[in-house]
């Protein structure tokens, strides 16, 4: 349906998504929500690679946990607003959930929504509150102290039709009508996401992004503040030569994974070539290296994770999305990732 404007030199990703809403395959929501995602990976971007120079203020640990246990470094939380306060003005997202917020928050009328997460919105920012974005505001931050990438990964979802999204009676209790609504918005599976994307902070600032037709990368140009096509339809190639995984922990996966992966570094795959590690633990940065030079990237469970360490709402679904869309496959070894409801919000 867009050929024509991904052959064209010097696209833009706002003439991008400007297109795409000329022809219909987004509207003009999803079109101002990722204007203004591009517009806080630009300010992340700039944050990321000068808080080497501002290192009392940017680097180090802020000091708190997030949800998931971790501790919280200060890019984490600055990201976190800016990424934040970058959607929720838009006035086009009924909830919020990231993975540095205690709980998804309501990010429309915020007088009909318990959450206190985010300051009240005043009626003129709140509008059809028709999308629900998941993400990870700076995913790998261990890293950033290093200089080593580290990546934004973000979904998008469609509000559920209240009918259709019953939430199990543990989920719900002690919420209100409102919040059953923000939560089971939330807990959708990776197969109800209508775009995704990641933005890798690296030698380079890469935005990645599917709407569900195809995979387009497009790379920072400070030079002129703008986001330039650069890749205008990715696909994995079929075969690769490069695993990553952290292969710290293969004695604690179990006995199928530890012999695939044995088999592959032995060159005992169909290429009959042995497979290289390379592995970052950054998983954007791990995942942009496979989805364009092809491989394996896996998180397998282990005795520490049982699931797996990797969250399926704001890393897992997203990139698996973006995997399935760009030729790969996401698979869990026992099901397709896209197919798995989240349990729970953390
Ligand atoms: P490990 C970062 O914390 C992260 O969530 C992913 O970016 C990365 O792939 C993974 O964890 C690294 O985990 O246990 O290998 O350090």
């Amino acid at each position: 349906e867009f050929e024509d404007v991904c052959e064209q030199t010097g696209v833009t990703l706002s003439r991008y998504c400007i297109e795409l809403a000329n022809r219909g395959i987004i509207d003009s929501d999803l079109d101002s929500i990722f204007n203004s995602i591009r517009e806080a990976a630009k300010v992340i971007s700039k944050l990321v690679n000068t808080a080497p120079l501002k290192q009392a203020e940017l680097l180090g640990l802020e000091g708190e946990v997030n949800v998931q246990g971790e501790d919280q470094k200060k890019l984490d939380v600055i990201t976190n607003d800016v990424f934040k306060n970058a959607l929720r003005y838009t006035g086009k997202l009924g909830t919020l959930a990231s993975e540095e917020e205690d709980e998804p928050v309501d990010a429309s009328w915020m007088g009909t929504g318990e959450t206190e997460a985010i300051p009240v919105l005043s009626e003129e920012f709140a509008d059809t509150g028709k999308y629900i974005c998941v993400f990870d505001p700076l995913d790998g931050s261990s890293n950033v102290d290093a200089g080593i990438p580290v990546g934004t990964i973000f979904g998008v979802f469609e509000e559920p039709d209240p009918a259709e999204c019953e939430l199990p009676a543990d989920l719900s209790k002690g919420l209100s009508e409102e919040q059953q609504k923000c939560l089971a918005g939330t807990l959708q599976p990776g197969k109800s996401l209508v775009a995704a994307g990641y933005v890798l902070y690296s030698a380079s600032t890469e935005l990645v992004l599917t709407f569900g037709k195809g995979v387009v990368g497009f790379t920072l140009d400070t030079s002129i503040g703008e986001f330039v096509m650069t890749r205008p339809s990715i696909k994995i190639p079929s075969r690769g030569k490069i695993y990553s995984a952290n292969t710290g922990n293969i004695a604690e996966w179990d006995e199928p994974m530890r012999q695939y992966i044995e088999d592959i570094r032995a060159g005992k795959g169909e290429s009959g070539k042995p497979y290289s590690l390379r592995y970052i633990g950054s998983m954007v940065g791990d995942i942009h290296r496979t989805l364009l030079y092809g491989g394996i990237f896996a998180y397998p469970a282990d005795t520490k994770n049982q699931d797996g360490k990797l969250r399926l709402l704001y890393e897992g679904a997203p990139m698996s999305f973006i995997m399935e869309q760009a030729g790969g496959k996401a698979i869990t070894g026992h099901s397709r990732v896209l197919d798995i409801p989240p349990a729970a919000w953390i």
